[in-house]
């Protein structure tokens, strides 16, 4: 069976919002975080990285969100939740489930975690701030109807929920409507809140 090691309030949230509406059947592995919000050393003894989420599958064991999505789909959904291989919106899908790893998470936390000492923005926040305001305004500005890819719920909604919680938590959502309506949308939706129900909220109450 496969099983998914579940770090709470973390990016392993997107894992079992696929897993639920796939009906798939899996083992949810829940770990805890330490002092210093690092995982414990019992992820590390699943994987080297010790990253959260990590599927085992059988013989197959691997990291990454948007890896992780694309497996499951392919091989325990039948494709579901991806617009069809070739096609012009299944590459646009993959940039968005791409995207919000490769490109928005990394300035999204050095703004978040760069301000955590006060007393003004720090350089870090300098260098990742107006990063940050782009990539977001770039995905308000795609949202092409209810979803990132219209009327369908897709991985890369799964992907981005994490991302927008993280901006929410920052403060990012207040000044962008779009951004935040959509936010609202995919935390209605009954797959979201089963998530939350079986894994905790995906983020912990930030002091700004
Ligand atoms: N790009 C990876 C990031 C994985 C990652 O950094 N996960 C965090 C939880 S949100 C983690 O495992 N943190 C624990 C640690 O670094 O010790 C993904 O999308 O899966």
């Amino acid at each position: 069976m496969l099983h998914l090691h579940h770090l709470v309030t973390s990016r392993s949230s997107r894992i079992i919002w696929l897993l639920e509406e796939l009906g798939v059947k899996y083992e949810l592995v829940t770990h805890q975080r330490g002092a210093n919000m690092r995982a414990l050393d019992d992820l590390k003894a699943v994987h080297p990285l010790g990253k959260a989420p990590t599927i085992v599958d059988g013989d197959l064991t691997i990291v990454e969100s948007a890896t992780i999505l694309r497996y499951i789909a392919e091989r325990h959904g039948n494709g579901r939740f991806m617009p069809p291989a070739g096609s012009d919106a299944r590459a646009k899908h993959d940039e968005w489930l791409d995207y919000a790893e490769g490109s928005l998470m990394m300035p999204l936390l050095m703004s978040l975690l760069g301000g955590l000492g006060g007393g003004g923005p720090s350089p870090v926040q300098q260098f990742a701030g107006p990063e940050v305001a782009k990539a977001l305004d770039y995905v308000s500005a795609g949202i092409s109807g209810p979803y990132l890819m219209g009327e369908e719920l897709t991985l890369a909604d799964m992907q981005m929920s994490y991302c927008v919680a993280v901006a929410e938590a920052g403060g990012f959502l207040a000044e962008r409507p779009a951004l935040a309506a959509y936010w609202q949308r995919l935390q209605a939706t009954p797959g979201f809140k089963r998530t939350v129900e079986i894994g905790g909220p995906l983020v912990m109450p930030f002091r700004r």
